[in-house]
């Protein structure tokens, strides 16, 4: 099996707003997209993921819901890559650029994404309706969606 790489983002859902970083830096760097990154030995998905939000943004959560996991392959450049997304409603701190992103609120009607990862806008309506769903991209190179799949899960899983 294709060894693979864990990895977070985390998305702050207000009613009719949500908070963005502009990618300053490494992989994904001038692309708006949610704060994340790699999963460290020792920490679980969810600390990493809150941990990624507070050196990205300067901001912490009590809770974060999981709410989706989304593969991505890029052809013949292994690993695979596999992002844990989640989600909250509330958040304590002011929100700060850093060394890594520049943090910035957008209107749900207003997402920028013609300056984000292209399969962002096949999903990001599962998200903003308040789906769970698990996908899987195929890239070619790193703006060519060669072919994708989005399985909504159900309740029961
Ligand atoms: P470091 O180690 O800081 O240089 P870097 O190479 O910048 O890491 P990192 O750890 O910030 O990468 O992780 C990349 C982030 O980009 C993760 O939050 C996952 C996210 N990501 C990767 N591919 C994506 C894609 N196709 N669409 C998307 N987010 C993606 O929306």
């Amino acid at each position: 099996m294709a060894s693979r790489k864990l990895l977070t983002l985390v998305f702050i859902i207000e009613q009719d707003r949500i908070l963005l970083g502009m990618k300053k830096r490494g992989f994904g760097a001038g692309w708006w997209n949610g704060f994340g990154g790699k999963v460290q030995q020792g920490e679980t998905i969810e600390e990493a993921a809150k941990r990624e939000l507070r050196e990205e943004c300067e901001i912490t959560v009590d809770s974060l819901e999981e709410f989706a996991t989304i593969t991505f392959e890029f052809v013949n450049d292994p690993p695979l890559l596999e992002v844990h997304l989640f989600k909250s409603h509330t958040y304590s701190g002011v929100p700060t650029e850093t060394e890594e992103m520049r943090p910035q609120w957008f209107k749900h009607q207003e997402i920028p994404f013609d300056t984000m990862w292209v399969d962002d806008k096949i999903w990001f309506p599962y998200m903003l309706a308040g789906k769970k769903f698990d996908a899987y991209f195929t890239f070619q190179g790193h703006h060519t969606i060669q072919n994708y799949s989005i399985t909504e899960r159900t309740s029961s899983s």
